[in-house]
C-alpha cells in the first residue's frame, strides 16, 4: 500500500493521555463516586436493568492498581456512521490491553454489530494495528448499522463470546448503539455469562452528550473539515461577488454541526432546526428570513452570500413533517404499487392531490418539482421517505428565488440572485482525526480497557474536562443507565439514551443568536483554514467553539 506523506507522519504521532493515565498501568487506581439514577423514569429503568442499574460513577487516579489480574480477551465493534478517531479508540484499547498483559487478546468483529452475530472476526496484532494509528475511517474492521436488540441475537452473541473465551465487548457507537450496549450488558449479567460490555461515545452529529459526556468523538474533526470548506467558499464568494452558496451540512437530526460551523465561519445565514421547531416556523417564513438577508446585502451592493442548512431541517418544519407523514400513509403497503403503475408525472400529481389533505397539498404545491419527485422516490426499507436525502439546500434556494421574484415585482428588490449548492457530509467523516480527536479517542479506548480490567459492565468510557489541555483531562466511567429515559419508539415505550439536541438557552446558540443579525447583513466571514496537525498548540490542539463556550 502507498502512504501519503501525512499518513506516514501521523504514524509517528503519540496521542496524549489524560495526566492520570500516564504513569503506567501499575499506577492507575480507581475511585468510586456516587450511586447513580437515570435522568428520568427511574422506577421503570431500574425494573428493566435490575443487574446494572444504579451503579457508581468511576474516576481513575494515580495510585495502586488493585484490579484482578486475569487474562482478558476483548472483542471490539464499530457501529453506525464513520467518525474520525475510531481507529484510535481501538489502538488505545489494544495498547492498554497489551501493556497490562502480553497474553491478552483483542478481537475485532467485522462490519458492525452483525460481525458478532455472524462470528466474523479478526485478531489484532502489532503489525496490523500500527497501519491504522491516527488515521481516519473505520476500515480497520468496517462498520455497519445492524442493531443488536433482541434476546435471540444476545443468545447468539453469548455463544460466540463463549467460543472465543471473550471476557468483554467494547461497542463504539452513538446513542442507539450504546442503548443496545446497556441492554446487552444487562442480558450478559442476568445470564451469568461473565462477559462485560463497555461503550464509547461516537458520532460526528454531536448529539450523544450530556452533563457527563462532554462530546462524542468525531464531531471536532468533521466540523473543522466542513468549516475549512465553508471558509474557502466564503472567501471565493467575497472575491467573485456573484453567487449565493447554499450549503447543507450533515447531522441527521440535531444541528450541532451546523451551529459549530456557523460559530467558526460566521456565514450570513445558518438555520438551526431546533429553533425552527420551537418557533413552529413555516417554509415560507424561513424563505422570507433568508430573502431578507439577500435583499439587505443586495441594497449594499453585495449580491453574494453563504447560507448553512442543517441536514435534518425539513423534518423540524411542522407543516413539512405533517406532509411527510401523509405521504408515508399515501404510499403504505400496496398503495405504492398503484402509484408506481401510473405513467406520467401529471397522473401521479392527480393521485397525490386526491390523497393529501388540503393543508399538506398547499405545502407540496410550493415545492420545486425536483423535490416533489424526490419525496416519492426515496424510500427506506420500511417504506418511509428518507428525509436526509432531500436536497434541502436546493429547496431553500428555490423558495428564496420565488420570494425575490415577488419582491422584484413589488419593487422592493432589484438585485441579482445566482445560487450554487453544496452538501458537506461524507467528506468529513473519515478525515485524519484532529489532534483533539486523536488524543480523545486514544484515551477513550485506553480508559475502556481500565474499566474492563476493574470489572465494570454497562459503563460508557468517559473522558472529561475536555476544553483544558489533555494533561488535565479526567478519566472514568459512567453507568449507561444514568443517561436513559423512556421514550415512545415504533408504538412501544422503550428505555433509550436521550438524544441531545441544540439547547436554545445554551451558550453556543446564545452567542450565535447575539451575532447573527450583523452576520446576515455584513460580510463578517472567518476563514478557519485546514486542520493543522503540527505547529503551535493554540492552532493544533484547539477544541470546538461549542465546547469552549459550553465550558466557559
Ligand atoms: P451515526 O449517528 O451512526 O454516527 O451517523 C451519523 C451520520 O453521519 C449522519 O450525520 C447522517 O445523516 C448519517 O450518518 C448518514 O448515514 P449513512 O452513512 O448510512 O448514509
Amino acid at each position: 500500500m502507498k502512504y501519503s506523506p501525512l499518513q506516514q507522519a501521523r504514524y509517528a504521532y503519540t496521542p496524549k493521555l489524560p495526566g492520570m493515565l500516564r504513569n503506567g498501568i501499575a499506577e492507575i487506581g480507581v475511585k468510586e463516586g456516587q450511586e447513580t439514577q437515570s435522568v428520568a423514569d427511574q422506577d421503570k429503568i431500574k425494573a428493566l436493568f435490575p443487574n446494572t442499574y444504579g451503579k457508581n460513577e468511576i474516576t481513575f487516579e494515580k495510585g495502586q492498581n488493585t484490579s484482578e489480574s486475569k487474562k482478558q480477551v476483548v472483542g471490539v465493534i464499530l457501529s453506525g456512521g464513520q467518525a474520525p478517531g475510531g481507529h484510535n479508540v481501538i489502538c488505545g484499547l489494544y495498547d492498554a490491553l497489551k501493556a497490562t498483559n502480553k497474553e491478552n487478546v483483542l478481537y475485532g468483529f467485522k462490519n458492525g454489530p452483525s460481525g458478532l452475530i455472524e462470528d466474523d472476526v479478526l485478531v489484532f496484532d502489532d503489525e496490523y494495528i500500527n497501519e491504522f494509528r491516527n488515521t481516519g475511517g473505520f476500515d480497520i474492521i468496517g462498520s455497519g448499522r445492524t442493531k443488536l436488540e433482541s434476546n435471540e441475537q444476545f443468545a447468539i452473541a453469548a455463544e460466540v463470546c463463549k467460543k472465543h473465551g471473550i471476557t468483554a465487548i467494547v461497542i463504539i457507537g452513538g446513542d442507539d448503539s450504546n442503548t443496545n450496549a446497556a441492554i446487552l450488558a444487562e442480558y450478559f449479567a442476568a445470564h451469568n455469562t461473565g462477559v462485560q460490555v463497555i461503550g464509547c461515545p461516537k458520532t460526528i452529529d454531536g448529539d450523544l452528550k450530556n452533563e457527563e459526556i462532554e462530546c462524542s468523538f468525531g464531531f471536532d474533526t468533521a466540523a473543522k473539515t466542513y468549516s475549512e470548506l465553508i471558509g474557502n467558499i466564503e472567501r471565493d464568494a467575497n472575491s467573485a461577488k456573484k453567487y449565493w452558496h447554499f450549503i447543507k451540512v450533515m447531522g441527521r437530526s440535531a444541528s450541532h454541526v451546523a451551529l459549530e460551523c456557523a460559530l467558526e465561519t460566521q456565514p450570513n445565514i445558518c438555520l438551526i432546526s431546533e429553533e425552527v421547531a420551537a418557533k413552529k416556523m413555516s417554509l415560507s417564513q424561513l424563505a422570507d428570513y433568508i430573502a431578507d438577508s439577500v435583499e439587505k446585502r443586495s441594497a449594499k451592493g453585495m449580491n453574494f452570500g453563504v447560507a448553512i442548512i442543517p441536514e435534518g431541517v425539513v423534518e423540524f418544519v411542522p407543516e413539512f413533517s405533517t406532509l411527510i407523514g401523509e405521504i408515508n400513509e399515501l404510499l403504505a403497503g400496496s398503495k405504492a404499487d398503484d402509484f408506481n403503475a401510473l405513467n406520467t408525472w401529471a397522473e401521479k400529481y392527480t393521485f397525490i392531490e386526491q390523497g393529501l389533505s388540503k393543508e399538506s397539498m398547499t405545502v407540496f404545491a410550493i415545492l420545486p418539482q425536483g423535490i416533489q419527485q424526490q419525496l416519492f422516490l426515496e424510500r427506506d426499507p420500511h417504506g418511509n421517505v428518507q428525509v436526509s436525502l432531500i436536497e434541502s439546500e436546493k429547496l431553500f434556494s428555490a423558495l428564496v428565488a420565488d420570494k425575490l421574484a415577488e419582491r422584484k415585482k413589488n419593487g422592493t428588490y432589484n438585485g441579482k440572485f445566482n445560487a450554487l449548492h453544496h452538501f458537506f457530509g461524507y467528506e468529513g467523516r473519515c478525515a485524519f482525526p484532529s489532534n483533539f480527536d486523536s488524543d480523545y479517542c486514544y484515551s477513550l479506548g485506553y480508559n475502556a480497557f481500565m474499566l474492563i480490567q476493574y470489572g465494570y459492565t454497562g459503563y460508557l468510557s468517559k473522558i472529561s474536562n475536555l476544553s483544558k489541555p489533555a494533561s488535565e483531562w479526567v478519566a472514568g466511567g459512567l453507568p449507561i443507565t444514568k443517561m436513559m429515559n423512556m421514550e415512545r419508539r415504533h408504538g412501544e415505550d422503550k428505555p433509550v439514551i436521550r438524544k441531545a439536541l441544540v439547547e436554545l438557552d445554551g451558550k453556543p446558540f446564545k452567542f450565535f443568536e447575539a451575532n447573527r443579525e450583523e452576520w446576515a447583513v455584513e460580510t463578517s466571514y472567518v476563514y478557519p483554514g485546514a486542520i493543522q496537525y503540527y505547529g503551535p498548540a493554540e492552532v493544533c490542539d484547539i477544541t470546538t467553539r461549542t465546547l469552549a463556550l459550553e465550558q466557559e
